[in-house]
């Protein structure tokens, strides 16, 4: 992302998660309350989440960036409070010193950062390493992609995040833009309600079980301008650099866009999308298997990205592993967490491919300001139609 520029600190048991977002254009509305703490909300929702969010209610408090209510060109800083911290003071302490560490994390559990991050960044006390790589860390990446979709909405672009799999039950249902509210109001996100109580049952036998579960998560945008991204260098083209940012989540360990991996075992008359053109429309496509990306560019159809997340590495019933400090065989550790974090993810996904795609429209358009972005987003869409 070079344009639109994100970055962001903060541990999961530290004071604040910190949210550094550059290149925004100036007028653009963002009221955290109204446009950043609903998605921050349904991140934390989601059925088969643990105790951690009983404590936390993310909310972003924006220490630069925004006057009156909207945005002044210079870089956006978000702040999110961890409420959880006051319990971890002592924990987390920054100050030198003081009596041994307390809860130091030594067994490794297999799937998480903790023994190749211990040995690279040189921890015995694999909490160094396990607080950052910790998904409370998504909540940043929220908060951004809610400017991001802010963005975009200026330029007529709409996003949605459903879960389209989970915990082994096929949900999609296929995807309905009249009814998004359907989705905030399924505990699973999901449209396919019918396969609500099969989904239940098994992450409620997970729990029991002291397991965990995946799923695989859809975004999804309509009204893309045709033409962001480009085919002519690897690193500007726009698939590329939506599977770079969605795999970058935690636990994300495949995406597809369109239907990628259904695509690879047919022929290709049966993969293309056959073209069209009307006066009115433009351009249009009657099937979008390609899920509106052709070489790295995006075709004006919707995009459509998934992503397959691997069931959380935290298990109360622990997997064999071994103390990083005595090197004897041990259960791994047990931190508390949660069964499974699905319908959190698909938000995840949504905020970061939200930023990718605005990156690429403020590449494209290169506006100061939000008014500029409009008009040549609008002068842009007469070109395409008329093309
Ligand atoms: C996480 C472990 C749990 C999750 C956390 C991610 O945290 P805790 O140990 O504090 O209960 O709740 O996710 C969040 C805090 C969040 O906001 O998403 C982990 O190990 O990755």
């Amino acid at each position: 992302m070079k344009t639109l520029r994100f970055l962001s600190a903060g541990e999961s048991h530290g004071p604040v998660l910190t949210v550094l977002l550059d290149g925004v254009p100036a007028g653009l509305p963002l009221v955290p309350a109204e446009h950043v703490d609903p998605w921050l909300r349904r991140r934390q929702g989601g059925y088969g989440r643990g105790r951690r969010q009983v404590i936390e209610t993310d909310a972003a408090r924006v220490l630069a960036g925004v006057r009156a209510g909207r945005t002044t060109g210079a870089p956006l800083s978000l702040q999110i409070e961890n409420r959880d911290w006051r319990n971890w003071e002592t924990i987390m302490s920054p100050e030198p010193g003081g009596e041994p560490r307390k809860r130091a994390l030594t067994k490794a559990r297999p799937g998480h950062v903790d023994l190749a991050g211990g040995i690279k960044y040189g921890h015995k006390d694999l909490r160094d390493v396990l607080e950052r790589a910790s998904a409370r860390e998504t909540a940043s990446r929220v908060a951004a992609g809610a400017v991001a979709l802010r963005i975009l909405a200026e330029a007529g672009v709409k996003g949605s995040a459903r879960v389209v799999h989970m915990a082994g039950v096929p949900c999609d249902g296929g995807m309905d833009w009249d009814r998004l509210d359907a989705l905030d109001d399924s505990p699973f996100r999901t449209f396919d309600t019918a396969s609500e109580d099969a989904i239940r049952a098994r992450v409620d036998q997970a729990k029991r079980d002291g397991d965990t579960l995946g799923g695989v998560v859809e975004a999804r945008f309509r009204g893309v301008p045709v033409g962001l991204g480009s085919h002519t260098q690897w690193d500007r083209k726009l698939d590329g650099r939506l599977a770079q940012a969605v795999m970058s989540i935690q636990a994300i360990k495949g995406v597809e866009i369109g239907d990628g991996w259904q695509n690879a075992t047919v022929p290709g008359s049966e993969v293309h999308d056959p073209v069209f053109h009307d006066d009115g429309r433009g351009y249009y496509r009657p099937s979008n298997r390609a899920g509106g990306l052709e070489a790295g560019i995006t075709n004006g159809e919707e995009l459509v990205v998934r992503a397959a997340m691997k069931p959380i590495a935290t298990l109360m019933r622990p997997l064999p592993t071994v103390d990083v400090v005595t090197h004897e065989p041990a259960d791994a550790a047990r931190e508390r967490s949660d069964t499974t974090a699905v319908p959190a993810a698909s938000i995840v996904v949504l905020a970061m491919t939200a930023l990718v795609l605005a990156d690429a429209l403020l590449e494209k358009f290169g506006p100061d300001t939000v008014r500029e972005l409009r008009e040549r987003v609008a002068a842009h869409r007469a070109y395409a139609a008329a093309y």
